[in-house]
């Protein structure tokens, strides 16, 4: 994967061009395209420091609208590049401002209301590194060499039909696709030594939640969970698989010592149960959900992402020993005595997705309340009982986890910490998945370095339900 260390005056351009992603045809690719040393990269993955400043020129040689939304940075409302700022067609604009997130795995994609499904699924979106001391102090302890030892992967299902092309139909529900990429490869594989690894995934899918494992001999691997949207967690956490809704990440830990040259390993998400009732009877019992997506395989059932081959070491394993102790993360704050606000996430009988009664469509695009800065509020999202999960993503701010209730069985028996928590809800999130029937409270503080109204989206990442108005604009004032 292309990689490009983030630096003042980078100049970003939004364009088509066409990549030979599969055998035969090559597809048209709608990317972000960063032009260095007369070598021009595709969607590549940006490294930066916690605190640096940087300063982006823009331009949009699309057909159409588009954005470049900086996901999980905590920037105010003209620089975050959700649709409240298109950029026209030909236009060029600057993102100028300073990373003040932790060290972690973010991601840019493009967030033009209505068309965010179709441009991310034709290709919009990169991958987005922030360093800062903490963690360069723990690469050092692991030992494991970026870009060798510490490799993201970046997971997307896209519909490929026969010619190769991406497709994609507009006003579409849950877009799954049948073809895995891993890193914009297909068919993707890895040749691994014994030892150590870390992986950083991201699910860059519009739609398809995934359940990642490493299984070898037809078993998961164990995995340590050290991280999350937001960085590292405070400590490891033993797992054998979770859940990656759209748009959230895990860093993990996994051993293949034992493995010896020859092994196949190979990265699966598992088979679960997808919960996926949209209210609509109308669509249930629709003759065939998944003709616009011929040979993909349905939400919930098992799909092989990546194959891993274990190959002879040319040097002698080094040790690596896991700290106890990844990071200085403090546990979520005590809320007793913080506003509560309330969202209900939930369908109407014609099959649109609200938030409480609101639609971002229907509802003008204006803003539906406001927080003032600084304030710290928990906010309790509840999802309908007949309904999918969903995974709910905050602009501006991260925020903590701090209590799930009435979870599906899969979820409560994932439980480590009291409140009904998971090891991935024990650190800093911008993304979180809210299941059927399930009551999830998150506690946000909205201190920030802005002055005057800066204006917000919190949405269902799902993009197709987003584009359809799963979706409220809120602001933060003075
Ligand atoms: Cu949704």
């Amino acid at each position: 994967m292309a990689e490009h260390v983030l630096s003042q005056n980078l100049h970003i351009t939004a364009r088509v061009r066409s990549f030979a992603l599969f055998p035969g045809q090559s597809t048209a690719l709608w990317h972000y395209a960063i032009d260095i040393d007369g070598r021009s990269l595709a969607n590549p993955l940006l490294r930066v420091a916690h605190g640096a400043a940087v300063d982006i020129s823009f331009d949009n040689r699309l057909a159409e609208p588009t954005t470049i939304h900086w996901h999980g940075w905590s920037l105010d409302e003209a620089n975050d590049g959700s649709g409240l700022h298109p950029v026209a067609v030909g236009e060029q604009v600057r993102y100028r401002f300073r990373v003040t997130n932790r060290a972690g795995l973010y991601w840019y994609h493009a967030h033009p209301h209505m068309r965010t499904g179709m441009q991310v699924q034709h290709g919009m979106a990169g991958l987005l590194l922030v360093d800062d001391e903490e963690e360069l102090a723990l690469r050092k302890k692991l030992g494991l060499a970026w870009g060798e030892r510490d490799i993201p992967l970046m997971l997307a299902d896209k519909q490929i039909d026969p010619d190769n092309a991406i497709s994609y139909k507009q006003d579409a529900d849950d877009w799954i696709g049948n073809r895995v990429l891993v890193n914009w490869t297909s068919e993707p594989y890895l040749d691994v030594v014994a030892g150590w690894y870390r992986f950083r995934l991201a699910n860059v899918a519009n739609a398809r939640m995934f359940r990642p494992a490493f299984i070898y001999d037809g078993q998961p691997l164990p995995m340590q969970l050290i991280g999350t949207d937001g960085g590292l967690l405070a400590q490891p956490w033993p797992v054998d698989d979770f859940f990656l809704g759209p748009a959230q990440r895990a860093d993990i830990l996994i051993d293949f010592s034992t493995l010896r040259p020859g092994s196949r390993v190979l990265l699966r998400s598992l088979e679960y149960v997808a919960m996926d009732h949209d209210g609509d009877d109308a669509v249930t019992f629709q003759p065939d959900p998944m003709a616009d997506h011929p040979g993909a395989v349905a939400m919930g059932n098992r799909l092989d992402m990546m194959e891993l081959r274990v190959v002879a070491a040319t040097q002698p394993a080094q040790q690596t020993d896991i700290p106890q102790q990844l990071s200085t993360l403090v546990p979520a704050p005590v809320v007793s005595s913080w506003p509560v606000r309330h969202f209900r996430l939930r369908t109407d009988p014609d099959g649109r997705w609200f938030i409480n009664d609101w639609n971002f469509h229907s509802n003008g695009h204006a803003a539906v309340f406001s927080v003032k800065r600084g304030a710290r509020e928990v906010w309790e999202i509840r999802n309908e009982m007949t309904s999918m999960p969903h995974p709910i993503h905050l602009h501006g701010f991260q925020f903590r986890v701090v209590s799930r209730s009435i979870s599906p069985p899969d979820i409560r028996s994932r439980m480590v910490a009291d409140a009904g928590l998971g090891p991935q809800d024990l650190g800093v999130a911008d993304t979180v998945v809210v299941w059927p029937g399930e009551i999830v409270r998150i506690a946000i503080d909205f201190a920030q370095a802005f002055t005057g109204t800066q204006r917000y989206m919190f949405h269902c990442h799902n993009l197709e339900h987003e584009d359809k108005g799963m979706m409220v604009m809120f602001a933060v004032t003075d």
